[in-house]
């Protein structure tokens, strides 16, 4: 049917995701209408796979049950990999994001760990490495993605030891200490090590993952570098271990904010709030790493103690629907809700919120608006592998107005050192962040922001994506000879 199952095995670069850039969704009439999937990974690559010839894209359509037939679509062909309603409870819910989630983010929730969650992660993986291996060309590379496809790498390279394999986690690796705890920490590992270049957010996590090597495995390190020895007759090989801090596409956010319609949408917004002095925004995932319970507690105090006038200072706290099945994500969104609540019910003027809550996804436009509204930004992240919305403030900003309050665990935070950085366990210390970034002098302003906007603009995600391919390409030593699919 489809014109790509005429020519597998002829993509030079092949990625695998856990999720396709596009989620199937059947209309009433029972037709398939294809829709832009949510997240930070896939607003990262997409405009990196549409500038790359002859791509392929392996991951889950976001339905249960039968994957539908590859197709085409923006310029890349897609695969993609089927996930009955158990894979999806105990590999994604379960084993990705109810162990491994909140075991790299520093257990600020405590890990499950459950034998037939491990079971169903590895046949999961099994899977999205069968999909993705027959489809490389000869001699191509690989580019695996992120927490829940550790075993990937080593899988493929099982079937296919004349390809290049890369693999870019998205999240924290966590220290030793912490990673340890994991059930069948060496089956991850070794995992891992099926790639020729092992990519981190940050140089801390780079350091994190080398260290387990060596302590668990015992592998010998130099550097970045790890010997990993061969099995039986295999020669002893080499991987790399980088670090490729992710970015945005930065000109293409920059480029919105001088849309007319977008422009007049800020202004309205503004106007929507009843014009108040000053407006701060939080927009996240509602996950428990965001940080979100400290920032509304920071805020809470400060409406308690006077230091904000509800009249001239709104805050939005958009908090972007996620993982709704997994139990800490209910609990988060009932304490989160409760508290949205009460600070309204107790500070609110009539007719408008004190705190305006948004449980539900927004456009791009509109949150390009958003950012060009918003006169603080607050990343209060507890801990975060990266945090693209401090990028995007950034990149929304060329009038060089606006604070961001960033966490410093946020990965965001080793790059972005003009901004407000803060300890969000330290309520005090958010509360005087946040008050002094209401307070800061335009010239301030600008000058922080110039700096902040001259690394976004710099380092943007076209460069992450090229970094970490020409370091993929220079690193390992694939046979030249295709191996038996
Ligand atoms: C993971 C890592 C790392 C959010 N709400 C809406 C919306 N978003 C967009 C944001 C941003 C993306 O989703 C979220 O990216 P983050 O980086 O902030 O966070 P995670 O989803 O946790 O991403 C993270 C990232 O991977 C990339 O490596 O930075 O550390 O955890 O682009 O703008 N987009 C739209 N409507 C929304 O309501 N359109």
């Amino acid at each position: 049917s489809s014109s790509v199952q005429d020519r597998p095995g002829e993509h030079e670069l092949v990625v695998v995701a856990n999720r396709l850039p596009v989620d199937s969704r059947t209309l009433p009439d029972g037709a398939t209408e294809w829709v832009t999937s949510p997240g930070g990974l896939v607003t990262a690559m997409e405009s990196v796979m549409r500038t790359i010839d002859s791509g392929a894209w392996v991951g889950w359509a976001g339905a249960p049950g039968e994957a539908p037939e590859p197709f085409d679509a923006d310029g890349m062909s897609l695969y993609p990999v089927r996930l009955d309603q158990e894979d999806i409870e105990r590999y994604y819910e379960g084993y990705s994001n109810a162990t491994l989630w909140p075991l790299y983010h520093d257990v600020i929730v405590a890990p499950e760990f459950h034998r037939g969650w491990w079971d169903s992660y590895l046949t999961a993986n099994r899977r999205f490495a069968a999909a993705a291996a027959p489809v490389a060309a000869p001699g191509g590379t690989i580019w695996v993605h992120d927490y829940q496809l550790q075993l990937v790498p080593r899988m493929i390279r099982d079937r296919r030891s004349d390809v290049r394999i890369g693999f870019f986690n998205h999240i924290p690796f966590p220290p030793v200490e912490l990673f340890s705890q994991l059930p069948k920490r060496n089956s991850i590992l070794r995992g891992l090590l099926g790639a020729d270049l092992v990519g981190f957010q940050r140089e801390s996590d780079s350091l994190n993952f080398l260290a387990a090597v060596r302590k668990l495995l015992g592998h010998h390190v130099d550097g970045m570098t790890i010997s990993v020895p061969g099995i039986g007759a295999a020669p002893m090989r080499e991987v790399q271990v980088q670090t490729f801090p992710i970015s945005i596409d930065s000109s293409a956010v920059s480029a919105l904010t001088e849309d007319p319609e977008i422009r007049e949408r800020a202004a309205q917004l503004r106007r929507d709030l009843g014009d108040p002095e000053k407006i701060v925004l939080g927009a996240d995932r509602l996950d428990y790493t965001k940080g979100i319970r400290h920032r509304l507690k920071a805020w809470g105090e400060l409406l308690d103690d006077g230091s904000i006038d509800p009249h001239d200072t709104v805050i939005i706290q958009i908090a972007t629907p996620s993982r709704e099945r997994v139990e800490s994500y209910r609990q988060l969104r009932d304490e989160v809700e409760l508290t949205v609540g009460r600070i309204n019910g107790e500070h609110a003027p009539l007719g408008r919120p004190a705190v305006s809550y948004q449980h539900h996804s927004f456009d791009r436009r509109e949150m390009t608006a958003l950012f060009m509204a918003a006169d603080v930004v607050l990343v209060t992240a507890l801990r975060d592998g990266m945090n693209l919305v401090a990028k995007e403030y950034v990149a929304s900003r060329p009038d060089l107005h606006g604070v961001l309050v960033l966490s410093e665990f946020a990965g965001a935070a080793d790059e972005l050192r003009a901004a407000v950085l803060v300890n969000p366990h330290d309520i005090d210390e958010l509360k005087a962040a946040i008050l002094r970034s209401l307070a800061m002098p335009p010239e301030e302003q600008e000058e922080a922001m110039r700096s902040l906007r001259h690394q976004v603009m710099e380092h943007d995600v076209q460069f992450w994506a090229h970094q970490f391919l020409e370091n993929l390409t220079a690193s390992g030593s694939p046979e030249q000879e295709a191996a038996p699919v």
